[in-house]
C-alpha cells in the first residue's frame, strides 16, 4: 500500500502537505517547518496565508512592476485563454506575438528591431549568448566563441548564464559549466563608494580590466560581453559612473558585442524604459523578462539590433535561419499579458512616475544611516540596498533574520548574503515609501 501523503485538501489556508514541492532557491526543511505562503495580491499588498496584510517591497521578485491583479492586465488573460490558448511559433504563428514584437521596439533605443521570445530571463540569456555565437560565425567570424561575463554577475540559471555569471553558490555544484568564458572584476568598492546616492563616483577604470581579457584571449576569440546594467541579484551594485560608457568603447574597439542583461533594469525600474535609456549606453542585445508581463505570466525576450537579425537573413528562404527556439516562445497569454501590461504603463505613466518617486526613495532610504548594523546605502531609480555588517562567521544571518522579522511586520523585503535589496512596484505612494523604511528602522534597531 502507498503511504498516505496526505490529501490535496488545505487546513485553512495553509496545505496540509508541503512535502512534495522541491522548493526553488529555498532552505527548505527550515520553510517548511515555519511555512510563509501568500495567498492573494492586489496593488502594492500581498495577503498572507494567516490573513494579514503585506506591503510588497520587491515586486514579486523585481517583477510586477505595475503592482497586482491590474484589472486591465487581469481582464486580458482572461479573455485571451478563451479565446486563443495556444499557438505554435513555429512556421506558425498567430497575430499577437507580431503586435508586442512590433510595439517593444516603440520603447527600445534606436536600432533596436527584432524581438526573440523565451519564458524567463534564463532562456533570455542562453538565447542571447547563442544568437551571439551564432551571429559571429553566419558573418564569418566563427573563431568568437568566447564570453566575458563579471564576478557577482547574475545572469539566471541555465548552464550558459551560471557560466557567466559571478555568483559563486550558482556555480560551483554544478560541474566545468561551459568553456571558454573570462570575468571582469565586480564593481563593489564600500571603501570609496559608501553611502553613494546614484551612480557612485569611483570604479570606471574596473571596465579597463576588459582590455587586459581582451590581450590573454585576443579579441579574434571574443563574442560578447554580457553584463547587468545595475546588478540586482547579488545585492544592487551600481554602475560606477563612465563604467559602462567605457565597456561599450572597449567593445567596439574590438568588435565584440555588449549583452545587457536587462531583466531587472527593464521596464521602469530606473525611471526610463531600460537602463541602455537611463545610462545612455547602447548595447547590442538586450535580455528582458520579469517586467515585461509585470510577472502575470511568464516571458522573456532578446532584442536584436537591426544588424544582428539581417546577418541572419541571408541564403535561401526556405531555410531556417535560426536553429533557437521554444515551445512557448511568444505564448499567447505571455503577449496579451504583456500588451496589457505596456497599456498599464503607458496609460499610468509608470516609468515617469518611477523617475520621479526615485529622490523621495533615495531620501527615505538615506534616512536609514546610522541605524544599528548598517554599513552601507544605494540607490538607483527605485532600487535600494541595505547592506549590514554580517554576524562574524555566521555570514547572510543577521539579513536573513531581517527579513523574517520584516515579514512579521507586514513587509516583504528580498535579502541576499548580509544585504537588503528593494525594489518595490512602480505604482508605490510616499506614504509606503514611508511604512518601509520605518518597518526596517524598527526591525534593524530590535535586532542582534
Ligand atoms: N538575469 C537577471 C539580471 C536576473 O536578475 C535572471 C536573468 C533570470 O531570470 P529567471 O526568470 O530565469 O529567474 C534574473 C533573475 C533576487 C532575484 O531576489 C533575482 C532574480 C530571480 C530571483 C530572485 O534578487 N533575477
Amino acid at each position: 500500500m502507498n503511504t498516505p501523503k496526505g490529501s490535496a485538501g488545505t487546513d485553512g489556508q495553509l496545505p496540509n502537505n508541503l512535502e512534495a514541492f522541491w522548493m526553488p532557491f529555498t532552505a527548505n526543511r527550515q520553510f517548511k517547518a515555519k511555512p510563509r505562503l501568500l495567498t492573494s495580491a492586489a496593488g502594492m499588498y500581498y495577503t498572507s496565508h494567516d490573513g494579514r496584510s503585506i506591503l510588497d517591497g520587491t515586486a514579486g521578485l523585481w517583477c510586477c512592476n505595475a503592482g497586482h491583479a491590474q484589472p486591465a492586465i487581469v481582464s486580458a488573460v482572461q479573455q485571451q485563454v478563451a479565446t486563443l490558448d495556444f499557438a505554435p511559433t513555429f512556421q506558425m504563428g498567430h497575430p499577437l506575438a507580431f503586435e508586442l514584437a512590433s510595439r517593444l521596439t516603440t520603447l527600445l533605443p534606436e536600432g533596436f528591431d527584432h524581438v526573440f521570445y523565451a519564458n524567463s530571463g534564463s532562456e533570455a540569456v542562453d538565447s542571447a549568448l547563442k544568437i551571439a555565437l551564432a551571429w559571429h560565425r553566419v558573418r564569418g567570424e566563427g573563431t568568437r566563441t568566447r564570453f566575458i561575463g563579471r564576478e557577482r554577475g547574475y545572469h539566471g540559471v541555465g548552464f550558459g548564464g551560471i557560466s557567466v555569471g559571478g555568483i559563486v553558490n550558482n556555480r560551483k555544484f554544478f560541474g566545468p559549466l561551459m568553456p571558454g568564458v573570462d570575468h571582469l572584476p565586480h564593481t563593489h568598492d564600500l571603501a570609496r563608494n559608501t553611502y553613494s546616492r546614484g551612480q557612485p563616483e569611483h570604479g570606471a577604470n574596473l571596465a579597463d580590466e576588459l582590455e587586459r581579457i581582451v590581450a590573454l584571449h585576443d579579441a579574434s576569440t571574443i563574442a560578447a560581453v554580457i553584463v547587468e546594467p545595475v546588478a540586482g541579484s547579488t545585492g544592487v551594485l551600481i554602475p560606477p559612473k563612465g563604467y559602462l560608457e567605457r565597456l561599450r568603447a572597449i567593445c567596439d574597439k574590438h568588435g565584440i558585442l555588449l549583452i545587457f542583461d536587462e531583466v531587472i533594469t527593464g521596464f521602469g525600474r530606473l525611471g526610463s524604459a531600460f537602463g541602455a535609456q537611463h545610462f545612455g549606453v547602447t548595447p547590442d542585445l538586450m535580455t528582458v523578462a520579469k517586467g515585461i508581463t509585470s510577472g502575470v505570466v511568464p516571458m522573456g525576450a532578446v532584442f536584436a539590433q537591426k544588424k544582428i537579425y539581417d546577418a541572419f537573413m541571408n541564403g535561401p528562404e526556405n531555410a531556417i535561419e535560426l536553429f533557437h527556439g521554444y515551445t512557448y516562445s511568444g505564448h499567447p497569454l505571455a503577449c496579451a499579458a504583456a500588451l496589457a501590461t505596456l497599456d498599464v504603463y503607458r496609460d499610468q505613466d509608470l516609468f515617469a512616475r518611477a523617475a520621479e518617486l526615485a529622490p523621495v526613495w533615495e531620501e527615505a532610504m538615506h534616512s536609514l544611516k546610522g541605524v544599528r548594523h548598517v554599513i552601507d546605502i544605494r540607490n538607483i531609480g527605485l532600487i535600494g540596498a541595505v547592506e549590514l555588517e554580517p554576524v562574524p562567521g555566521k555570514p547572510t544571518d543577521r539579513a536573513f533574520r531581517a527579513f523574517l522579522e520584516a515579514y512579521e511586520k507586514g513587509l516583504l523585503i528580498r535579502t541576499t548574503g548580509d544585504i537588503i535589496a528593494l525594489s518595490p512596484p512602480l505604482i508605490i505612494e510616499e506614504h509606503e515609501i514611508g511604512r518601509i523604511v520605518d518597518t526596517l528602522r524598527d526591525v534593524l534597531t530590535h535586532l542582534d
